[in-house]
């Protein structure tokens, strides 16, 4: 295995070495895996916790008096203090397991059934995913409160001057991404945190696409609640976590009754265990958690700095080859964003590209990357979407632009 001291100088070579997927072919031709966006690949060390787990130490947690038990409780609660620190959160009990962001949304959204009414308002931005846009639609048909959505721009960034209009003593939420999965436009969250603070309304902040790129520091932001998935981190799939401020985890109802997050039970009536437990009702995902864990470690390792810092060498790269293609248009062209291009090629129907790329062998998502309100609002039915993370390379993105070539003339 490499050290992180090889990893200090951002070695790919070695880097790419710890994803053994990186290693095989797809129709015959070495995988280039430019589909991140949707999920990220897995290095050793989190498949090795996940092995390790089941192997050695598997066992219900919070509930064994024997070692086992007590292993994959410490294993669990350590992965917990882990994703504490990387998102510099004030308390571990402000973390709560879920099975990633949509499952963190609708917990939130559900929770504050109870404290909306008619006439109040909340707020959404253009870019969202559909998990970040539904569990609120779905929260104010029960409550009679009003969806109001924040403008976009022609480049995919916010229109920020509506947002402050939109702003006022009616908002009790705003639910904005960190990252757009389309346009991969960083968002002002913390600008857009301290605003809607300042009228009272509590802010959601949709991690999914954020996590991979940018460390999170949710004690500068002052969030309300901090959603993300592990899978789209280096994590496995099936788990993720809501950062929630105690003050409002606190407040809010649980979300699913069941074992481990009661006090007491009796028919009459039962009470509530405190925090993270009362979120927490049934086994949860102990492997999950725990290699989520090391994948945080293993980010953390390679640090985000350098993380960054070469995955904006890539999009520049990339942006720029992809630039030089005739009737390319790329959608998101924000100054500030993350290695996500998304584009389309003429008239070319995005999923045709994407259907030759695959046979060479790379990948890329097409569509309408669940987000159909960025495609209204380009008057467009999808895109091709190719998203860079730290083990791609510019030697792909040539073998990716050369594809790009070869389909072009084949399709028009
Ligand atoms: N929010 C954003 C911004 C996302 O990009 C996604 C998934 C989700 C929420 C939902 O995450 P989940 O882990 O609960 O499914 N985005 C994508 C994508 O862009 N392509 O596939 C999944």
């Amino acid at each position: 295995m490499e050290t992180s001291q090889e990893h200090s100088v951002f070695n790919i070579e070695a880097i790419r070495q710890d994803f053994p997927i990186l290693n095989r072919k797809v129709n015959g031709k070495p995988l280039v895996y430019f589909d991140n966006a949707a999920t990220s690949q897995k290095p050793k060390v989190v498949i090795d916790a996940i092995t390790h787990y089941y192997s050695s130490y598997n066992a219900n947690i919070h509930r064994g008096v024997h070692a086992l038990s007590q292993e994959a409780t410490d294993a669990f609660e350590a992965a917990r203090k882990t994703i504490q620190k990387h998102f510099n959160a004030e308390h571990a009990h402000e973390l709560i397991f879920t099975s990633g962001t949509t499952h963190g949304i609708n917990l939130v959204a559900s929770g504050f059934t109870s404290f909306l009414k008619e006439n109040d308002e909340v707020l959404v931005s253009a870019m969202e995913h559909h998990s970040n846009i539904v569990p609120w639609q779905m929260l104010c048909e029960r409550t009679g409160a009003t969806l109001r959505v924040i403008p976009m721009n022609n480049e995919g960034d916010l229109v920020i001057s509506d947002f402050d209009k939109l702003l006022s003593s009616k908002t009790k939420l705003v639910f904005v991404n960190h990252v757009s999965n389309v346009l991969g436009t960083i968002n002002p969250i913390k600008f857009i945190i301290k605003k809607a603070h300042q009228v009272g309304a509590a802010v959601l902040i949709d991690g999914a696409q954020a996590c991979a790129h940018i460390k999170a520091d949710l004690v500068d932001l002052n969030a309300d609640f901090y959603v993300t998935s592990a899978h789209k981190m280096c994590g496995p799939t099936g788990i993720g976590v809501l950062y929630g401020k105690e003050e409002w985890l606190k407040k809010l109802p649980p979300y699913q009754g069941g074992g481990e997050m009661i006090e007491e039970v009796t028919f009459e009536k039962s009470t509530y265990a405190g925090l993270p437990h009362k979120f927490e009702a049934g086994t949860p995902n102990v492997s999950g958690a725990i290699a989520f864990g090391a994948a945080i470690d293993y980010l953390n390792d390679l640090g985000f700095d350098k993380i960054q810092a070469y995955e904006d060498d890539l999009l520049n790269y990339a942006t720029e080859k992809l630039s030089t293609l005739e009737g390319v248009k790329i959608y998101g062209t924000s100054k500030e964003k993350t290695s996500v291009i998304s584009f389309n090629i003429g008239n070319i129907h995005p999923y045709d590209i994407g259907t030759i790329l695959d046979k060479m062998g790379i990948a890329v998502r097409t569509g309408h990357h669940c987000a159909q309100p960025i495609m209204d609002y380009y008057h467009i039915p999808g895109t091709v979407r190719a998203s860079f993370i730290f083990y791609n390379t510019k030697e792909e993105i040539d073998i990716f632009i050369e594809a790009l070539k070869k389909a072009i003339g084949m399709l028009s």
